[in-house]
């Protein structure tokens, strides 16, 4: 496949108007025949090309009602091109696809039964022949045949039209969606499903029938997920005045789905992890995913649908946008320093390594081989965090009018990431062009703080520098937002003036666009202390001159629960780092400090805080999080440091940790029944992070297993089930046939079996992992039972990923290969990890980089793999 160029973009020589679809669906083949009506925008161009080829036959061409001989159109493997063809015409195309064979899960498949579809990036064109492409918006009207026993569920995009019954115990419904839209938005399901309904009324009074379409034993899963849209349709309208627009809103749940969801207009597919949640067999953290994906696909109605991408280096206009809309709308239903904290926690644990490695790129990258490989933290994550730093540097006010400004503008467009900085930019006033360099530079910056006195005032320096990546040596410097507040020597909150700082309601609000810039802050007290990038306003590394008193000092003062929660990390991860550094003949020359030692137990004591923000406090930094600050990552004495750090803060603070424990327990079971309230979550969150220090005591043997025994949902039981997975205890074994035996037939639950296995730490868990892959219930074709087991050990095991022999690589080299003639789009997300290379010993890295060349050697590649192989070894 040929790389595509941002520079290259030319607007399409043809539009299509309307497209009907007919899908005559049968038990292993489909014939869809597509009528579309084409208009040509560019008098230059006398053929029409049309995407499509693989993995369907091309039945028949017609123009205008004439069929075409071959003489008139050539077909390749990627394209059809129609020769010469008039200004303004029909083109009815039938082609016959193998939807029953279809394991890449793009275009039509089979799962569980059903079919259904998957048309985002470029799955249309493995449906029919079309310009596959985000710009080119039609209106469709879909037509869908099948057996009426199999199949009795019949929908598409848009509102339900006719429907009947036809020979042979066939039926047919059909849909109408009056909004144009682009391919990779279309969606068709024909299955037997059973469906949770309900309705929502609009703010302006329309009636919106509401539909979760799931295998009837999981429709009692389903109340969570219909809550969750019902709460983001209101949310919408409150917060940016955004009301729904077609009378239906269908989604179909499915277990084999490459992503998490899709957000096809009226009728979003869901991978089941993302709709099916009942406390039995979901955690808390699973009920917060739903909330957040039903959220997030219902957000891309307005950023997505309504208004478009040009063209996909746009991705980040869509995916940034709806993330940071979806991360509003949880921060605003539960708590917003806590959500926080989970997306900062994510950013850095998944995009910070993607931008320092071989694969990084920028927000809106310029060229790609394989679009699906760019769905990445990065575009989404990253691309949130840029929105987030528009809203904060032109206010929450201005940010609405931008997004009035730009559907007035866009409404029914494809349109490109610089439309929506320049609606920002003329809701505002504030000129955002060195701030839309965030959209091409990539990397992630360092801002350095240092402080100097001058008389009673502070000098408070910020230096930026942005390391090279590739294909981008030199960078410039970003304009970005740095919240930060000031802590009084006796621990109260200061508000000293500033040269050029505006102080807001949570801090004090410095715009730096310089490589170096300087703030006068006025009469500090003596013993004061910075807090500094509150809320984490902008997506780089900090680096300041703080000491460890003054980082204790934040600790236990600073009355911004994130900035408390980053400083708290600050410090764990610089301690738990020095023991590292210590490892000399695998054994540890240092030990805990006793000043953090004592912090963490104030902490662990504090009863007046939330409890599931103690639980973010005392969770360490994880040993992949403690890596990225090493310049060369050490497995295996990162592994032992941080096991270290746990013992001793078991051993020093065992009675409070095991009384807070008691306590937690005791209060949840007081409660009449189980609660997803805030309190219940919250108690959960710190039992069950107080497990893994527990873990580390004599009685913790006697304490897991109880808790397992005793577990009554499933947050506490696969917590319970992690910590044992990772143990040595005796339980072991008996409590993972338990798990397995309880929960056999249960997908997800399953899933999350392989997943404790898969990040156990154990001296024998490698083994373990690699027969797993034997196990009847692993699944070389099912995404979810994938990334439970190989992603999660790959991406979260770093110690035993890390194996000094390589054996961690070669498994993983292998599982791609294999996974790659199944689904290539699963298999490239597996690759990541080894690309890393750069940050092991060389020992490592030369084991690492055969397993890549390994994989770059097998045969039949799929370019999804080796876009990303290739990048790795350079
Ligand atoms: N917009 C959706 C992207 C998506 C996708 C992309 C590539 C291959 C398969 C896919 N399934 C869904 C998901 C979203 O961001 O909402
Ligand atoms: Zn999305």
């Amino acid at each position: 496949k040929q790389e595509i160029f941002l520079k290259d973009y030319t607007s399409p020589a043809f539009m299509a108007e309307t497209v009907d679809l007919l899908f005559d669906l049968d038990e292993d083949t489909a014939i869809v025949t597509s009528r579309v009506t084409y208009k040509r925008m560019d008098s230059g161009q006398s053929n029409l090309v049309l995407n499509g080829g693989e993995f369907m036959k091309l039945l028949s061409v017609n123009l205008d009602g004439h069929l075409l001989g071959e003489d008139a159109y050539v077909v390749t493997e990627e394209t059809l091109t129609v020769k010469s063809v008039p200004d303004v015409f029909t083109l009815t195309i039938q082609t016959e696809l193998y939807p029953a064979d279809n394991t890449r899960l793009e275009g039509l498949y089979k799962s569980g039964g059903n079919f259904c579809t998957q048309c985002e990036a470029e799955g249309f064109r493995h449906i029919t022949y079309f310009p596959d492409r985000p710009d080119v918006m039609a209106v469709y009207t879909v037509r869908i045949e099948a057996d009426k026993a199999r199949y009795p569920i019949l929908l598409s995009n848009g509102n339900p039209g006719k429907t009947g019954d036809l020979p042979e115990g066939r039926h047919f419904a059909e849909w109408y969606d009056p909004y144009p839209k682009p391919s990779y938005l279309f969606a068709v399901v024909a299955g037997n499903l059973g469906v949770l309904s309900d309705t929502y009324k609009t703010k302006s009074g329309k009636r919106v029938d509401l539909n979760i379409y799931a295998a009837e034993a999981d429709l009692e899963k389903c109340h969570h997920a219909m809550a969750a849209l019902k709460a983001s349709m209101k949310w919408d309208e409150d917060v940016f005045g955004l009301e729904y627009d077609l009378d239906v809103y269908n989604i179909l749940a499915v277990g084999d789905f490459n992503m998490g969801a899709m957000e096809n207009k009226g009728l979003n597919v869901f991978n089941t992890k993302y709709v099916l949640a009942s406390p039995e067999t979901a955690t808390d953290a699973d009920f917060d995913h739903v909330e957040g994906v039903i959220g997030h696909e219902y957000f891309h109605n307005w950023t997505g649908n309504r208004v478009t991408c040009r063209d996909w280096f746009q991705l980040s206009l869509k995916e940034g946008l709806t993330v940071f809309r979806d991360q509003e709308f949880s921060s605003d239903l539960g708590s917003r320093a806590l959500k926080r904290i989970d997306d900062v926690r994510l950013l850095r644990a998944a995009q910070f390594p993607e931008d320092a490695g071989p694969l990084a790129h920028s927000v809106r990258p310029d060229h790609y081989v394989e679009i699906n490989n760019f769905y990445t933290a990065t575009v989404y994550n990253k691309g949130a965090e840029v929105i987030r730093m528009m809203h904060r540097l032109i206010g929450a006010q201005a940010f609405r009018k931008g997004m009035e400004l730009y559907f007035n503008r866009h409404d029914g467009q494809a349109v490109t990431c610089d439309d929506f900085a320049a609606a920002m930019q003329d809701s505002s006033g504030k000129n955002l062009d060195q701030f839309k360099l965030w959209y091409s530079q990539a990397g992630t910056p360092t801002l350095t703080v240092t402080r100097e006195r001058d008389g009673g005032d502070i000098l408070l320096t910020v230096h930026q520098s942005c390391p090279p990546t590739p294909g981008q040596p030199e960078k410039e410097p970003n304009h970005l937002p740095f919240l930060m507040g000031w802590i009084g020597p006796n621990g109260e909150p200061l508000e000293p003036a500033c040269s050029n700082g505006v102080w807001q309601e949570d801090g004090c609000l410095l715009e730096i666009s310089n490589s170096t810039e300087t703030f006068r802050f006025k009469d500090v007290p003596t013993g004061s202390v910075p807090s500094l990038l509150r809320t984490f306003t902008a997506p780089v590394h900090l680096k300041h001159d703080l000491s460890k008193e003054e980082k204790l000092f934040l600790m236990s003062h600073d009355r911004d629960p994130f900035a408390r929660w980053d400083i708290t990390q600050d410090l764990l991860r610089v301690e738990i780092l020095r023991l590292v550094d210590s490892y000399k003949d695998g054994k540890a020359q240092e030990t805990v400090d006793k000043d953090v030692l004592d912090a963490f137990g104030t902490v662990l004591a504090d009863e007046s805080a939330d409890p599931a923000f103690i639980a973010e406090l005392i969770l360490l930094p994880s040993e992949n999080d403690l890596g990225q600050y090493m310049d060369v990552i050490k497995p295996e004495e990162i592994y032992l440091a941080r096991t270290q750090f746990i013992s001793q803060v078991a051993d020093a603070h065992r009675d409070i940790v095991l009384e807070r424990y008691k306590k937690c327990r005791e209060m949840l079971e007081n409660q009449a029944q189980y609660s997803l309230d805030k309190n219940s979550k919250g108690l959960r969150r710190l039992s069950n992070t107080l497990l893994g220090f527990i873990k580390q005591t004599s009685s913790g043997e006697d304490v897991c297993c109880e808790h397992y025994n005793n577990a009554t949902n499933m947050t506490d039981q696969f917590a319970a089930l992690s910590v044992i997975a990772s143990s040595e205890f005796q339980c072991r074994n008996e409590i993972l046939a338990n798990f397995y035996h309880q929960w056999k037939g249960e997908d997800l639950v399953i899933d999350k079996w392989f997943m404790a296995q898969a990040m156990s730490r154990r001296d024998d868990a490698l083994e373990n992992i690699v027969n797993l892959i034997d196990h009847p219930d692993f699944s070389l074709t099912n995404p979810n039972r994938m990334r439970s087991l190989v992603m999660v050990f790959a991406g979260q095991n770093q110690r035993h990923f890390h194996a000094n022999d390589g054996r961690g690589y070669n498994f993983l080299a292998e599982i791609i290969v294999k996974v790659d003639k199944v689904n290539p789009q699963v298999a490239a997300r597996l690759v990541a990890p080894l690309g890393r290379w750069k940050k092991l010993d060389p020992h490592r890295q030369k084991l690492m980089k055969t397993s890549l060349d390994a994989i770059l050697n097998a045969k039949h590649i799929s370019d999804d793999v080796g876009e990303l192989v290739a990048k790795s070894l350079a």
